[in-house]
């Protein structure tokens, strides 16, 4: 049973606040009590209870906020609260949230269901929930000043409108928006068609996850919030790989993936293996004439993509942001280039002073996804991750489509890594190389001649544009 001090603490309102308790309690009797999640797993599509049917998504490492139908209305509790989050193993992080986790819990609901979302605010200071995207009344559009007084810690509001345009979108405090954005305040949220559509299609798995972003010093577990461009954890729903669940599929699924950047800056995101097209945007679904395919889709701040493809090669494919600073973890960014310097002499003198330094990078940077460098406490290696072939070298916004025959139709669980045919994976040449073919270089002429050194051929038409 509830206890009166258990309401109060699910309202936020400390104990002592005795002369709130008659309203405290009169507006909890009428609110669905707050569902609370404490695991980074990705959890299972969760079935619609009631009204219409539509088949959910799947969150990646997140879940979707189970609802209660009142009246005909789907009411939903979120409650903004201080969270603390794994990154990733061994490493967590102390945010602001929604329902005990960052990104809040997904919200899905269908075209022109009424929506009544309460509010509860445990921060210490206001916020609101601004609904990107949304068609919806002005007064519920969530912007602090503008459209509402901010919600005052302790303090519930709610919010009522008609999901009007099916598609995908986001929500996020329009409340002390740099810190509360900084510190993992989002969530998704889709709106299913409600009847067959012909732009949105039917899809075997429907996977969603927002690109997000901190700045968390090696050892730390606060962000800082005065950060304004020079993060150093690229996540995806606050997960960074090799913490990242793999999203899991069958072959010859048709997959959509839905992603919503709520960093401050672009991702361009790459599929490997495949290609996909741009099915949908913030406006939401695309017309068909505008549809082409493409491996990599830049996705700008605030946006919303969904793509989608016919998944009809096996194998673990990568998928991952192509800025390649975006697939590294926390480090030093004053870090100086050291390709081709010799630094044995300098780590021997080093060395007498700091037993401990390492002298790296002189071939690359890759060594430094297989040392074990001393790490401090609550961070991450850089670049870290192994397949079956050894060091990955990524970190932040990295993971793996695994597309496998035979993987049954609701099951997402990892089915390890893929088995590849004999004679399908890149091998060692053994033979003996043949000498290097070079071009004689001319004894005359001017320097420009001798660089580029090109037999220019008379045009034959062909390839230029
Ligand atoms: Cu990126």
């Amino acid at each position: 049973m509830t206890s009166r001090r258990d309401l109060f603490r699910l309202a936020g309102v400390a104990g002592s606040a005795l002369a709130g308790a008659t309203v405290a309690r009169s507006a909890l009797a009428a609110l669905p009590e707050p569902v609370i999640e404490t695991s980074a797993e990705t959890r299972p599509p969760l079935m619609p209870s009631a009204g219409r049917p539509y088949k959910p998504v799947v969150t990646l490492n997140g879940w979707t906020l189970p609802f209660r139908m009142r009246d005909g209305v789907k009411e939903f509790h979120l409650v903004a609260e201080p969270v603390v989050r794994e990154l990733a193993p061994g490493f967590k992080a102390n945010l602001w949230g929604y329902n005990g986790q960052s990104p809040g819990p997904t919200i899905e609901v269908v075209e022109g269901d009424k929506v009544r979302i309460f509010v509860t605010n445990r921060l210490p200071e206001i916020t609101s929930v601004h609904w990107h995207g949304q068609r919806l009344p002005n007064g519920m559009d969530g912007v602090t000043g503008l459209n509402q007084p901010g919600i005052p810690s302790g303090k519930t509001y709610v919010y009522e409108f008609t999901a009007r345009r099916p598609g995908t979108f986001m929500y996020h405090p329009h409340a002390d928006e740099m810190v509360q954005m900084a510190m993992g305040m989002m969530g998704f949220w889709v709106t299913h068609p409600r009847n067959p559509h012909p732009l949105i299609d039917e899809v075997d798995r429907d996977f969603c996850f927002l690109l997000n972003s901190f700045d968390i010093d090696p050892g730390s577990f606060t962000p800082k919030i005065m950060t304004m461009l020079d993060f150093n954890i690229w996540a995806w729903n606050s997960r960074v790989y090799p913490a990242i669940d793999p999203l899991v599929v069958g072959y010859r699924d048709k997959v959509r993936i839905r992603v919503g950047n709520l960093t401050m800056t672009n991702h361009p995101i790459h599929l490997h293996g495949h290609e996909f097209l741009i099915t949908g945007t913030d406006g939401g679904p695309t017309p068909k004439s505008t549809r082409f395919y493409e491996v990599t889709t830049d996705i700008a701040v605030g946006q919303m993509r969904q793509i989608e493809f016919l998944a009809d090669e096996e194998g673990d494919w990568a998928f991952h942001c192509h800025k390649s600073h975006h697939t590294m973890n926390a480090m030093g960014h004053d870090v100086p280039t050291m390709i081709g310097v010799d630094q044995r002499d300098v780590a021997a003198k080093i060395n007498r002073l700091i037993p401990d330094y390492m002298a790296m990078g002189e071939a690359g940077m890759e060594e430094m996804a297989e040392m074990e460098m001393p790490l401090p406490d609550n961070t991450i290696p850089m670049m870290t991750g192994y397949g079956p072939f050894g060091a990955v070298g990524m970190g932040g916004m990295f993971s793996a489509v695994k597309v496998r025959r035979g993987q049954k139709a609701h099951d997402y669980s990892d089915p390890g890594w893929f088995q590849h045919p004999a004679g399908t994976v890149a091998f060692e040449y053994d033979g003996t190389p043949p000498a290097a073919q070079r071009q004689p270089m001319k004894s005359t002429g001017s320097k420009t001649e001798q660089l580029v050194n090109v037999k220019r051929k008379p045009h034959s038409g062909g390839h230029h544009l």
